[in-house]
C-alpha cells in the first residue's frame, strides 16, 4: 500500500458533468496507429485505461478533410465514429473517461490526400515545404468550420467519449492560427484585436457545450507560451490574456507550450517539470480544472504539483506510453516498478513515420493487439529450457528480465564489472544520463528474482558456453564502432586514416580522448556526434563537425531536437561543414569534398572522430558455430541466438525489443509467417459514390 501521502493523486475529480475516478490524465498523444491501424490504437488506449489512468485521451483527430493530417484519428462523419467507438469501449472498460482531440489542421496541411485548398485566417504558404498555399477563408467558410467541429462533437458523443477537445495548440489547428498575430492579417471581427482573434476559439468552445455540453465535458488544449518572445504568444501576455478572457467557458484546461519542439523537449534539453514556470499562472486565472504536462514520472514532483497549486491533473504523454501502468504502480505503492520515459522522443519518431510507435523503456508499445503483447503480464514458461545470456546491455538485460518474469532459469554474464553496457556508457555522455534508466529498472527487476542469477565482471568463452549446461543462448554481446569510415556515405574505408589519430565512440566513451583541433564526422545522424562534440569542447577542444547530411543529427528531426541540437552544434564548433564527406586524411590534415560537386577543401585536423557505422560483436556466435551442430546438441544446447546490436546494431528501443522479443517466442522459427495480426482494408468497392462526385 501506499503512503497517504500519495493519496491526493487518486481523489476523484470533476470535469463539467463527468468525473474522473483520479488525477492521472494521459493527454492527447499520436502514435502512429491512428486511422491506419485502428485496432492497435484501440487496443494500446484500453491498456492505459487498465493502467488506471483517470483520463484516456486519443490523438488529434481531424474534424474535415480539408484540415486533414496524413495519420492521425478521422471523425468527418458518422462513418468513422465505429472505429472510435471500439476505442471508447476498451477505455470505459476499467472505468477511466474517454476524450478526443478534436481538430482542423488549417494552414499546417497540405491536404495531399484530399487536394482541398487548406485554409487559413489569411492568405499563406502552408508550414512544411510542400508548395501549396492556404487560402483566406471568407465568412462562410469560418462558419463551415464551426459546423464541422459541432459535428464532429456530435459524433464523438455517439463514438462514447466522455470529453470532447477543442485544439489550439501547438500552433497547429484553425483556433491558434486565428490567435496568432503573424498568420491572422484580417480586418474584420475575426481579425484585430485579441477580443476578435480569440473569437474563433471562443464560439468552437460554445459550439461543443451547446452541442454535447449537457453530458459530454468540453476542454480546451492551449499553448500558453510559443517560446518566441513578443512575435509569439507568452505567458505573461496574451497566452495569459486569452486564459482570462474565456476563464470559466471550457470545464477544463489543458496547458501547456508551444509548438512541438518546445512542449514534448528531450531530457538532453530539459528537466521533469520543464513547464510549470510557464504554465503556474492559469490556475489562478480559472475555477475550472487545469491539467499540464512536463515528462512526469516521479510520484512526489506529481504531489509538488497539486500541493504547490500549479495543477489538478497530472498530465501525461510519454511517461504513459514509457509506463502504461504508472497509475497503479503509484496506487499500490510499487513505486520501484515504474519504468520512467527516459525523455529520448523515440515514440514521436515512430509516430512520424506513420507506423505503430517504438518505445525505449517499453517493448510492448505498439504490440498490444497485433502481437497481443501486454506491457505487465507475460505468459509463463512453457519449454524446460534453461537460458544462458552473455552480455548485459539493453538487449541481454530485457532478455534476461522477461524471461526471469516468465519463470525460466537464467544465467547473466557481462564481461565488465558493471552491467548496462552500452546504455551504461552512453548515459556518461552530456544530456544522455537518462539513458540509465533503462538499465536501473531492468537491474531492480533483476534483482528481485531467483531465478536469474547475474554474473558481472565475467568474460564468457566458448568453451564456458559448452561446459555451462544451458539449452539455449543468446549472444547480446553488443556491437563495436567502425575506425574506417565506413557508413552510410563511404563504402570502402577512408584513405589515409593510419596518418593521424582516429578516435570511435568507443574509444571516447572509455575515456580516450582526442586533443587540439578535432575533426567529428558524422555518418550516423542520430545523438552520437552531437554528445561527443559536446564533451569534446568542454575538453578544450577545438572541434569541426562534418556531414554529408544537409543537417546537423539529421535524424533527430523526427525525435522533434534537430534545431535545439544544430544551435548548439553551431554555437560550440569552429566550423560546422553539411553536405560534406570525409575524402582522406593526412598527417594534420583533413580533405573534405563537398556532397554535391566533390569540390575539395582542407581542415587543418590533429584527430578524427568518426561516428559511422557499427559492426556486431558477434565473436563468441561463430566461435560457436564452428563448433557444429553436434558438439552443441552434445553439450545439451538446442540453440544458439544472436540478441539486439549483436544481431542488427541500431538503435537503444530496437536492442530492448529484439531482448524482448527473445524472451516471448525463444526465437523460434519466424521465417515463414508473419508473426503479428494486420490490419486488413475491407474492400468497400460497391459503395455509393458520394453526392457531388463526378460520374463518368
Ligand atoms: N499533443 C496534442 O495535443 N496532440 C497530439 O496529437 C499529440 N501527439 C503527440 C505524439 C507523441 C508521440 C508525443 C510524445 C506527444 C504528442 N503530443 C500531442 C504532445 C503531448 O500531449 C504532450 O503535451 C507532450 O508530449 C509533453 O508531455 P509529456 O512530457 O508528458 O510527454
Amino acid at each position: 500500500t501506499r503512503p497517504a501521502g500519495y493519496d491526493i493523486l487518486f481523489e476523484p475529480l470533476r470535469i463539467g458533468p463527468v468525473v474522473a475516478k483520479n488525477r492521472f490524465f494521459q493527454v492527447p498523444h499520436c502514435n502512429g496507429m491512428g486511422r491506419g491501424y485502428p485496432s492497435s490504437m484501440a487496443a494500446m488506449r484500453g491498456i492505459k485505461a487498465e493502467g488506471g489512468w483517470g483520463v484516456v485521451c486519443t490523438e488529434q483527430c481531424d474534424v474535415h478533410y480539408s484540415g486533414n493530417h496524413p495519420r492521425e484519428l478521422r471523425l468527418w462523419d458518422d462513418k468513422d465514429v465505429p472505429y472510435l467507438a471500439r476505442a471508447t469501449d476498451l477505455i470505459h472498460e476499467h472505468g477511466s473517461l474517454a476524450a478526443i482531440e478534436l481538430a482542423h489542421n488549417g494552414f499546417r496541411t497540405g491536404n495531399l490526400e484530399s487536394r482541398a485548398i487548406p485554409l487559413a485566417p489569411s492568405l499563406a504558404l502552408t508550414r512544411g515545404i510542400q508548395p501549396i498555399t492556404a487560402r483566406a477563408m471568407d465568412k462562410s467558410d469560418i462558419r463551415a468550420a464551426r459546423r464541422w467541429h459541432r459535428t464532429a462533437a456530435i459524433n464523438a458523443r455517439r463514438a462514447g467519449f466522455d470529453i470532447v477537445y477543442v485544439y489550439a495548440g501547438h500552433d497547429m489547428t484553425l483556433p491558434v492560427h486565428f490567435l496568432s498575430r503573424r498568420y491572422n492579417q484580417r480586418t474584420d471581427e475575426y481579425g484585430g484585436s485579441l477580443e476578435n482573434r480569440v473569437r474563433l476559439l471562443r464560439e468552437l468552445i460554445e459550439d461543443a457545450k451547446e452541442a454535447v455540453g449537457d453530458t459530454c465535458a468540453v476542454a480546451v488544449r492551449f499553448g500558453v507560451d510559443e517560446l518566441i518572445g513578443p512575435n509569439g504568444i507568452t505567458s505573461e501576455d496574451e497566452g495569459r490574456d486569452v486564459v482570462e478572457m474565456l476563464a470559466e467557458l471550457p470545464d477544463l484546461w489543458d496547458v501547456n507550450i508551444s509548438n512541438f519542439d518546445n512542449d514534448g523537449q528531450t531530457a538532453r534539453f530539459s528537466a521533469e517539470g520543464y513547464q510549470e514556470q510557464y504554465v503556474k499562472f492559469v490556475k489562478s486565472a480559472t475555477t475550472k480544472p487545469v491539467v499540464g504536462v512536463g515528462r512526469f514520472t516521479s510520484p512526489d514532483t506529481m504531489v509538488a504539483m497539486i500541493k504547490g497549486g500549479t495543477l489538478d491533473f497530472i498530465g501525461a504523454a510519454r511517461p504513459s506510453i514509457a509506463d502504461p501502468f504508472l497509475p497503479r504502480k503509484i496506487e499500490e505503492g510499487r513505486f520501484d516498478d515504474i519504468r520512467e520515459c527516459i525523455g529520448c522522443n523515440i515514440c514521436v519518431a515512430g509516430d512520424k513515420a506513420s507506423v505503430p510507435m517504438r518505445c525505449t523503456q517499453n517493448p510492448t508499445m505498439g504490440e498490444e493487439w497485433r502481437r497481443g503483447w501486454h506491457p505487465e503480464f507475460i505468459p509463463s514458461k512453457d519449454t524446460d529450457d534453461t537460458i544462458f545470456i552473455i552480455g548485459a546491455g539493453p538487449a541481454g538485460l530485457e532478455a534476461a528480465r522477461a524471461l526471469g518474469q516468465r519463470g525460466y532459469s537464467v544465467l547473466l554474464a557481462e564481461r565488465d564489472r558493471e552491467l548496462g553496457g552500452r546504455v551504461r556508457r552512453e548515459s556518461l555522455l552530456p544530456g544522455l544520463a537518462t539513458w540509465g534508466r533503462v538499465r536501473d529498472w531492468r537491474l531492480g527487476q533483476l534483482k528481485r528474482m531467483r531465478n536469474v542469477q547475474l554474473l558481472p565482471g565475467n568474460e564468457i568463452t566458448a568453451d564456458d558456453v559448452l561446459q555451462a549446461e544451458m539449452s539455449l543462448v543468446a549472444i547480446a554481446t553488443g556491437a563495436r564502432w567502425r575506425s574506417d569510415g565506413i557508413g552510410r556515405h563511404h563504402s570502402a574505408p577512408i584513405p589515409g586514416l593510419d596518418s593521424i589519430p582516429v578516435f570511435t565512440p568507443d574509444d571516447i566513451m572509455a575515456g580516450r580522448l582526442p586533443s587540439g583541433r578535432v575533426v567529428v564526422f558524422d555518418d550516423d545522424h542520430y545523438y552520437m556526434a552531437g554528445v561527443i562534440t559536446e564533451l569534446l569542447v568542454a575538453k578544450g577542444c577545438e572541434v569541426t563537425f562534418v556531414t554529408p547530411e544537409s543537417l546537423v543529427s539529421a535524424f533527430t528531426q523526427f525525435t522533434t531536437e534537430q534545431r535545439r541540437i544544430q544551435r548548439r552544434i553551431i554555437e560550440l564548433c569552429a566550423a560546422v561543414r553539411t553536405s560534406t564527406g570525409l575524402r582522406g586524411t593526412d598527417p594534420g590534415v583533413a580533405h573534405l569534398a563537398c556532397a554535391y560537386t566533390g569540390r575539395e577543401t582542407e581542415v587543418a585536423a590533429d584527430a578524427i572522430v568518426l561516428v559511422t557505422g557499427s559492426v556486431p560483436r558477434d565473436e563468441l556466435y561463430h566461435e560457436l558455430q564452428a563448433h557444429g551442430a553436434t558438439a552443441l546438441t552434445e553439450a545439451g544446447i538446442r540453440r544458439v541466438v544472436r540478441v539486439g546490436d549483436c544481431l542488427g546494431p541500431g538503435i537503444i528501443a530496437a536492442a530492448v525489443y529484439s531482448g524482448h522479443l527473445f524472451a516471448r517466442t525463444l526465437d523460434t522459427d519466424l521465417t515463414d509467417w508473419t508473426p503479428y495480426r494486420r490490419e486488413n482494408v475491407e474492400l468497400d468497392w460497391d459503395q455509393p459514390l458520394p453526392q457531388g462526385a463526378s460520374h463518368g
